[in-house]
């Protein structure tokens, strides 16, 4: 009988113009906790407290504190086999792109050399009036948001919060590969965010082939999944991209 793990390798291994999309389960294995969940980053910060730019614009301080604990957080986290297995099928030209909702950097830091930050990076701060920025450091910031220097404006991490829209570039970007997208690998997404969720129903209209990995099922996979990778990405991904040579 043939393994979920060979059908996505055999999907894989036909794949033009094959490209991932990722979220924060895709990092779980490198300990950073997802948002959803029950040890999710929700449970200690409520989205309605801390994730919108409103609640930011209402509270700044508390936000800044949030964002400040989640960079510092990241500082000693390293990619799991599974960010590598994506890096290897990028260079044996399996996938094209990766568009990731994690703003952790990880992926990169895997090799993945095309990485589309849907919701931004922790990188950067950026102004809320002049978009002008500056480099996130969190060993050098203070209890206060900082200011910009050229306008004076409120800055705040170049992530994009509820009601903020998604970079243009991320988007367009994003929306060119799903139209042309033979496989899309789907990773490690509670497929509860817009307009990111929207992007494996956009790939399976235009007829790619789903392959998802997750630890449970989601609203993708009895819609638009061919194939379900059940089980830690860090441990399913490396058997598929293993499979390839
Ligand atoms: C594993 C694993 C392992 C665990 N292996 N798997 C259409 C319908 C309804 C609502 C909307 C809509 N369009 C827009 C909206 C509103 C809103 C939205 O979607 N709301 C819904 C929640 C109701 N969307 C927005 O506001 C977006 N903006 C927008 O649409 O703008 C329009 C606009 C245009 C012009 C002007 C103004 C506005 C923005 C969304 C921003 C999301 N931001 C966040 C936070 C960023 C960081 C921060 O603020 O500090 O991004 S929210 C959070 O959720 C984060 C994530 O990227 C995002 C998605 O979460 P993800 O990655 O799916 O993680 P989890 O935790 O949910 O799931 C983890 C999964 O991994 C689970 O399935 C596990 O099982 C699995 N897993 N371990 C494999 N080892
Ligand atoms: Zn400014």
């Amino acid at each position: 009988m043939t393994t979920s793990v060979e059908r996505a390798a055999e999907a894989l291994r036909h794949a033009k113009r094959g490209v991932a999309v990722t979220g924060a389960g895709m990092s779980a294995e490198s300990g950073i906790p997802t948002f959803r969940g029950a040890d999710g980053i929700w449970k200690k910060y409520p989205p309605e407290i801390f994730a919108s730019i409103d609640a930011y614009l209402r509270d700044p301080d508390r936000v800044w504190a949030f964002w400040c604990e989640l960079s510092a957080s990241l500082h000693g986290c390293n990619p799991n086999a599974g960010h590598s297995a994506l890096a290897q099928l990028e260079s044996s030209g399996k996938i094209q792109a990766i568009i990731t909702q994690n703003i952790d950097s990880l992926h990169q830091a895997a090799g993945s050399r095309r990485v589309i930050e849907y919701h931004g990076s922790l990188r950067e701060l950026v102004c809320l009036e002049c978009r002008a920025r500056k480099t996130f450091d969190v060993t050098t910031t203070g209890k206060h948001p900082p200011h910009c220097v050229l306008c004076q404006g409120l800055m705040k991490p170049d992530v994009v919060m509820f009601g903020e829209g998604i970079p243009p570039d991320a988007m367009y970007e994003s929306e060119a590969l799903i139209q042309v997208c033979d496989v899309l690998v789907v990773v490690g997404t509670s497929a509860q965010v817009y307009p990111a969720a929207g992007l494996p129903f956009a790939a399976k209209r235009n007829g790619a082939l789903i392959i998802e990995a997750n630890l449970e099922p989601t609203e993708f996979t009895e819609t638009v999944t061919d194939v379900f990778l059940e089980g830690p990405c860090g441990q399913t991904l490396p058997r598929v991209a293993a499979l390839m040579h």
